[in-house]
């Protein structure tokens, strides 16, 4: 039987970023004697990593902390205090995914192009390959391209996919799905929303309809409100979470397209400056391109 792997392409996924942090740091410790700036050098890379000035000063002080606690210092023992002090920034005891025998509905939601509809069709499948029940609520009516996109992913997943017709108000395909969900043998419902900005008013109200009734129709409200961010646009991601935070209640982040970026070092903004949850990363553009986000492999992973 196939072992199913829930960390599968995670290092894979994060070599741009560790190529690009690896090159800058050998430039600061290829001399035999360590430099006496070699500490504002490191806060340099951090900064041009991806890493906010914010977090990147943190990390900076934890880090002079730490090695002045060490009578020699050379290269590796940096590096291993490095890891140390990024490491506990961002292990942070989020709970997991509540998946207490009852029925768990995600809402999925970000701006255009972010991954949304991709990442439903990964989730869906990662989720059924842990044997669950799972249900797919096309809620992107805005374009028939959008539904029939989602409908590809349902049957590649054999999952089941419920849409509407393009422009139907998509609080109503959330809502046919929510009672499915409720009625029938299913465990997860994913529901696939429009790309938005979170200054479009009208567009943030019609988020807030579709959880509203989902919550009336399955009778349970969305556990997880996760928001879709491309990784290849930096800072702006971060950014662009924080205005989505105002507006409605988001309980975490799925980050996409890191295969193909070297700007991992948002990762760590988003969860000591934002304090979310990253739950999966996106590694690729096929099925089995997701995995699960751990904060111990990803340090690992990039310095
Ligand atoms: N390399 C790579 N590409 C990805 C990943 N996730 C999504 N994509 C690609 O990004 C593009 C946009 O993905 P969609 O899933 O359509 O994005 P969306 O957020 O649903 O877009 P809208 O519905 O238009 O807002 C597609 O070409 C996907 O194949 C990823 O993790 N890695
Ligand atoms: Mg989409």
């Amino acid at each position: 039987m196939k072992i199913f792997d829930k960390f599968k392409n995670f290092s894979q996924a994060l070599k741009k970023t560790k190529n690009s942090i690896s090159e800058k740091f050998n430039t600061i410790f290829s001399s035999s004697k360590l430099d006496d700036n070699y500490i504002e050098k490191i806060e340099e890379v951090l900064i041009t990593s991806d890493i906010s000035f914010e977090a990147s000063s943190e990390i900076i002080e934890d880090l002079r902390k730490t090695v002045a606690k060490e009578k020699e210092l050379n290269p590796d023992k940096i590096q291993s205090a490095l890891k140390k002090v990024v490491k506990d920034k961002i292990s942070k005891d989020f709970p997991p995914i509540d998946f207490n025998n009852k029925k768990t509905i995600f809402l999925i939601v970000g701006v255009n192009g972010a991954g949304k509809t991709t990442t439903v069709g990964k989730l869906a499948n990662f989720y059924k390959n842990e044997g669950r029940n799972v249900l797919i609520a096309a809620c992107d009516t805005f374009r028939a391209a959008g539904t029939e996109q989602m409908e590809i992913w349902g049957e590649k997943t054999g999952i089941p996919v419920v849409v509407g017709k393009e422009n139907q108000d998509p609080a109503s395909v959330a809502h046919d799905a929510s009672i499915m969900l409720k009625e029938k043998d299913f465990d997860v419902l994913l529901v696939d929303t429009a790309g938005r900005l979170h200054n479009k008013k009208h567009l943030m109200d019609e988020l807030a309809k579709i959880k509203r009734t989902i919550s009336k129709a399955a009778g349970i409200p969305p556990q997880e409100t996760i928001i879709v961010i491309d990784a290849s646009l930096g800072q702006n991601s971060i950014a662009q979470i924080e205005q989505f935070k105002k507006l409605i209640d988001v309980s975490g982040i799925i980050i996409t397209k890191l295969d193909g970026s070297a700007k991992g070092g948002i990762i760590i903004d988003a969860i000591s400056k934002l304090d979310l949850p990253v739950r999966f990363i996106g590694t690729g553009e096929t099925i089995d391109d997701i995995s699960e986000f751990s904060s111990e492999m990803f340090v690992d992973n990039i310095f």
